[in-house]
């Protein structure tokens, strides 16, 4: 049969039936964040958990004032502020369980510190140390990660490797609006759905990047969105308001542990401060911007609520805030000690087994640090 021939012979017909793999009508995040506080639905939070989280967010907004008032006295290198997003931090440590596991990102000391991370320790790294400063299997915290969304591969590789060894352990994985735009998110995302891995993704979508918005950031219709793409439930929540991130995280952490796959969760929230010390925020936002946020404080708002409810008084919340105080009392008396740094460190914990390249690098730092302490005369009368 010749080539024509053959085509001729060819009789197209239509595919085989397509349907969707799944309904992704569930999957489609809130139509608008998720609210609690300033709703009826307030009414029904526990006093108890209103109080701690109360409590934990007046702590957290102490720390930010504490911790960026050392980067200007020296003592911290670079301190990324959470003012006004202590809702998120707090709120999302508090819905795990002891034995679930953080993979937080430079921004979230807070959320460090709620999993009872010592405060000092977890200021180590933005302290300039090389090493983490607490020990990351002691509060089931991984190191605060600064390349932007490596801590989410990470999270979907502890949580699907804990399935796999029937231990009950979910992970929740913490990243800004502008690390979604990373590689690292979408091979995340995909391998928690494919694999159904007990991971929580918690995007604190402060509205920018540094300086850049999050309209030049994606063409989303939320960030949320990006969940149905993968075949993961997204959801939408106030980031400002503690009672529903809570709600909303606690919801997602209990799906995942009785083995509903992993949830995408964008809380929409604003970071009040400049991205670090280092940035000056005015050069990219306006005041009215930051004010018309600043109405819509996590803190105040939690605090109305509570007052309202009669759950405050003024002696109860002048506890809270010396509690406060003494915390960051304690963080300033230990950070202005100077720590006891051997450079020699630098070459523990790179490799299980020291290769030949580090040794040869350890003998010439030792050679060097020696050659120091013998003092620039003498290092003088060596060159002669
Ligand atoms: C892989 C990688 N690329 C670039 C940077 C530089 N960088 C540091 S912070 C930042 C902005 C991140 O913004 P976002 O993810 O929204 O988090 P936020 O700082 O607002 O909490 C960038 C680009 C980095 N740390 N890692």
């Amino acid at each position: 049969m010749t080539v024509l021939e053959q085509r001729g012979a060819y009789r197209p017909s239509p595919p085989p039936a397509w349907q969707p793999r799944m309904d992704p009508a569930p999957l489609l995040p809130d139509a608008e964040p998720y609210r609690v506080l300033g709703t009826e639905a307030a009414a029904k939070a526990d006093p108890d958990l209103l109080r701690r989280l109360h409590a934990h967010l007046v702590r957290g907004r102490r720390y930010n004032t504490q911790a960026t008032a050392l980067t200007k006295q020296g003592r911290l290198a670079v301190y990324p502020s959470s003012t006004g997003q202590e809702a998120c931090e707090v709120a999302a440590a508090l819905a795990l369980e002891e034995r679930d596991w953080l993979f937080p990102s430079y921004r979230d000391t807070l959320a460090v510190v709620a999993r009872g991370v010592d405060p000092v320790e977890a200021l180590t790294l933005l302290r300039g140390d090389w090493h983490t400063g607490y020990d990351p299997y002691a509060h089931r915290v991984a190191p605060l990660s600064t390349p932007l969304a490596t801590q989410l591969p990470h999270a979907v590789g502890l949580a699907h490797a804990a399935r796999l060894k029937g231990d009950d352990v979910v992970a929740l994985a913490m990243v800004g609006d502008g690390g979604t735009s990373e590689g690292d998110f979408h091979e995340a995302l995909n391998f928690a759905a494919v694999w159904r891995a007990p991971v929580v993704f918690l995007v604190q979508n402060n509205g920018f990047a540094i300086s850049v918005p999050l309209a030049k950031q994606t063409a989303a219709p939320s960030l949320a969105h990006k969940a149905v793409g993968y075949g993961m439930p997204g959801r939408l929540v106030d980031g400002n308001d503690a009672v529903a991130v809570h709600e909303v995280l606690g919801d997602a952490v209990r799906q995942a542990r009785a083995g509903g796959g992993p949830t995408l969760i964008e809380a929409v929230t604003y970071r009040i401060d400049a991205h670090t010390n280092a940035d000056d925020a005015t050069r990219y936002r306006g005041d009215a911007e930051v004010e018309t946020w600043r109405a819509h404080d996590p803190v105040r708002l939690l605090e109305t609520e509570l007052t309202e409810r009669g759950l405050l008084d003024e002696a109860a919340l002048e506890a809270v805030r010396e509690d406060a105080e003494a915390m960051a009392a304690d963080l300033r008396a230990r950070m202005n000690q100077d720590p006891e740094l051997d450079p020699m460190d630098l070459f523990d914990h790179v490799y299980a087994e020291t290769t030949a390249q580090l040794r040869e690098q350890r003998d010439l730092l030792r050679a060097e640090l020696a050659a120091e302490q013998d003092g620039p005369d003498q290092q003088e009368g060596d060159r002669r």
